[in-house]
């Protein structure tokens, strides 16, 4: 059976209520500042969120949007929401470009991270350097843009200071990831240097289990589902556009969510 048939239907309720505590704020700031939010998007994609059906054509609308309007809309300091625990989607869904009985196995004895590109700190680390690391956590929404959404948690590295201990170039355009599976993606560096955005580790408290992207995935609750790459091996800063699996097939690049 398709996988994508057992995923649940989106959880409208509690997005158009993260799109109504924009809206009331936003109208008037949407063109005076930088806004990009869920609510923002509506009004910009002309959709009302009244039901799964507009959500999904918001969501559609917005993948098609420029990258450049985005980027100019885009505030990268501007928090994404968090949530309470009693909120996780449980089971929390499984998306790749297989089926799950393909997710890739990771050995945690012999895995390495690559760093490459514009660094000048440590090239290679291992799993248990990353644990040794500060770790945080989030009660976060991913949304995908197939049309559905989850809330997740997810604990690990704040993105920047993994950026800052590797003697990253923070001046640099992109970052891009590779994966175990041969996926990959790209972010600009403002996105890499969100406070929000997370080297996760675990899910919901555990090792992050293989179908979420042992043994290390990115998250960042400001970017929709397939910015998000799951089983990392390297990660590259640099100035060159990397491109990504989705976005080289039609995705938008900037992929805000
Ligand atoms: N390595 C890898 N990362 C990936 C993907 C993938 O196919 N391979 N799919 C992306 C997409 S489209 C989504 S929605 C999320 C799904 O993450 P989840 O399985 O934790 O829900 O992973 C993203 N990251
Ligand atoms: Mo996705």
């Amino acid at each position: 059976m398709n996988p994508r048939k057992l995923i649940r239907p989106l959880d409208a309720a509690s997005i158009i209520k993260d799109a109504q505590k924009e809206l009331q704020s936003s109208t008037r700031r949407l063109f005076g500042k930088r806004l990009l939010s869920l609510g923002g998007l509506a009004l910009l994609s002309g959709c009302d969120l009244t039901d799964d059906k507009s959500i999904n054509t918001m969501l559609r609308r917005v993948s098609t949007l420029n990258d450049g309007a985005q980027a100019l809309l885009f505030d990268p300091r501007k928090p994404a929401p968090t949530y309470p625990e009693s909120m996780l989607t449980r089971p929390f869904p499984f998306n790749a470009y297989y089926d799950i009985d393909q997710v890739p196995e990771v050995d945690a004895q012999t895995y390495r991270l690559e760093v490459g590109g514009l660094v000048k700190g440590k090239r290679i680390w291992t799993l248990d350097e990353l644990r040794a690391l500060q770790q945080r956590s989030q009660v976060t929404r991913h949304i995908c843009i197939e049309g559905w959404s989850a809330i997740g948690k997810w604990g690990g590295v704040r993105f920047a200071d993994f950026l800052i201990l590797a003697g990253a170039d923070t001046g640099a355009k992109y970052v891009a990831f590779h994966c175990a599976d041969n996926y990959w993606t790209s972010i600009d560096m403002p996105t890499a240097l969100h406070p929000q955005t997370l080297l996760a580790l675990t899910y919901d408290g555990n090792v992050l289990p293989p179908k979420y992207g042992f043994p290390m995935k990115l998250r960042m609750p400001t970017k929709l589902g397939y910015k998000n790459p799951k089983h990392i091996v390297a990660i590259t800063v640099t100035n060159e556009f990397p491109g990504g699996y989705w976005e080289n097939q039609g995705y938008n690049w900037f992929g805000g969510s």
